[in-house]
């Protein structure tokens, strides 16, 4: 093991001026070195593929119970009861696992997809009964994925306008307490509150995947405690994610006409778009561990309680795991990116992200002859989602 001294960094990742063009800053930390030390906030960080996938990949001695973002759970309080997913480690987190995997398995999805199909259908036709411009986020990124998810996890009809602001607060609370935490704390007691109402068995339709994680419960596979807390994990990691993958996917396209093209005459490509542009933009930028002990990454070790930051989307554009990584190019094959993560946690709702974006784009594909962005958009920033507020475009019907 290598005893020189490791990088240090004064830049703060999460800083308005990082957030809003995170690239550059992404570029100088891998080519630093395989681990870097931020002073702004105490914890090593990973850019490069390999480090990021070695830690995603070392759950026993890298922990998620601590919290998956900054703050230290062993020293702190949680703002939220932590997530029986997210924020745990095995065995406790291996059956809230095992039953959210069944809950949105192969068989579930198979009864979906045609649902959503004929949803997305009539998505894109009201949108293109519209004018020929419009917002890309709100009337696709966004309308789609809260048509869809909502009903699939069976809330009732109020108070689904309070999902996209709890997850954006969520997603903001991972990262430091800056101005984007503070902005979003007035309303966090509240929006926790009516969010954990909608995840309990009477608020809940008797066919969804809510009423499905309470049936395990009723099996015995998890305590009737837990159960909504895992039918939580599905509203917090289910849209704001699924939102700015999209986005991500629509933004692709509509600066890439000649990958538009590509997908127009082979539809089956909406897939492996899908995948690379959650490599390619990355809407889960980052995720933390914390050592549970001295561990050794990429020549450096983490102090036992040291938090460790991992950069999924330095990863997924590092040229030393791909070739022309700033491509967005259909050609690729982007299995193997972090964008999901990796290992124990990988997300366990990526099926369902996959079959909302196939539906979408397919819908798109067959309708819309060519989709142009007109003018750079509006990022919104978030402490750990890489998320769009407006992507403006122009569309010509087929
Ligand atoms: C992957 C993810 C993000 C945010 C929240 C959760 C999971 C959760 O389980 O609550």
């Amino acid at each position: 093991m290598s005893l020189a001294a490791v990088p240090t960094t004064t830049v703060d990742p999460f800083s308005p001026e990082v957030l809003a063009d995170p690239l550059p800053f992404q570029e100088r930390l891998r080519e630093a070195g395989p681990v870097v030390y931020l002073t702004s906030h105490g914890v090593h960080a990973f850019g490069r593929h390999e480090q990021v996938h070695a830690a995603l990949t070392n759950w026993q001695g890298l922990q998620s119970g601590a919290g998956v973002g900054l703050s230290n759970f062993r020293l702190e309080k949680p703002w939220r009861p932590p997530s029986l997913l997210l924020e745990s480690d095995p065995p406790r987190h291996d059956a809230p696992r095992r039953v959210l995997s069944a809950v949105l398995g192969p068989r579930v999805l198979r009864s979906l997809r045609e649902r959503w199909s004929a949803d997305a259908e009539a998505l894109v036709d009201e949108v293109l009964a519209g004018p020929d411009e419009f917002d890309a986020v709100p009337a696709l990124a966004e309308a789609f994925p809260l048509r869809v998810f909502p009903d699939a996890v069976g809330l009732g009809p109020d108070g689904r306008e309070n999902l996209l602001p709890y997850g954006n607060h969520l997603f903001n609370a991972f990262g430091p307490a800056n101005a984007l935490v503070e902005a979003g704390r007035p309303r966090a007691p509240e929006l926790g509150a009516r969010v954990a109402g909608q995840c309990a068995r009477e608020a809940l339709s008797g066919d969804g995947f809510g009423a499905a994680v309470w049936a395990a419960a009723d099996r015995g596979e998890i305590t009737p405690e837990q159960a909504p807390l895992v039918v939580r994990s599905l509203l917090s990691a289910g849209i704001d994610t699924t939102v700015h993958g999209l986005a991500a996917v629509l933004h692709a396209f509509a600066t890439h006409p000649a990958q538009w093209r590509r997908l127009r005459e082979r539809p089956q490509l909406a897939r492996v778009a899908f995948d690379e542009a959650v490599r390619w933009q990355s809407p889960v930028q980052t995720f933390f561990r914390t050592a549970t002990r001295d561990v050794e990454i990429g020549g450096t070790v983490i102090p036992d309680g040291g938090k460790v930051l991992m950069f999924l989307g330095a990863a997924n554009r590092d040229p030393r795991r791909w070739a022309d990584p700033d491509a967005f190019d259909l050609g690729r094959d982007p299995s193997g990116h972090v964008g999901f993560g990796m290992g124990l946690h990988q997300c366990v709702g990526q099926h369902v992200a996959r079959l909302e974006a196939e539906a979408l784009l397919t819908a798109l594909a067959a309708r819309v002859a060519s989709i142009r962005q007109v003018g750079d958009g509006e990022r919104q920033l978030n402490n750990t989602l890489r998320a769009w507020a407006s992507i403006p475009v122009r569309v010509h019907r087929a």
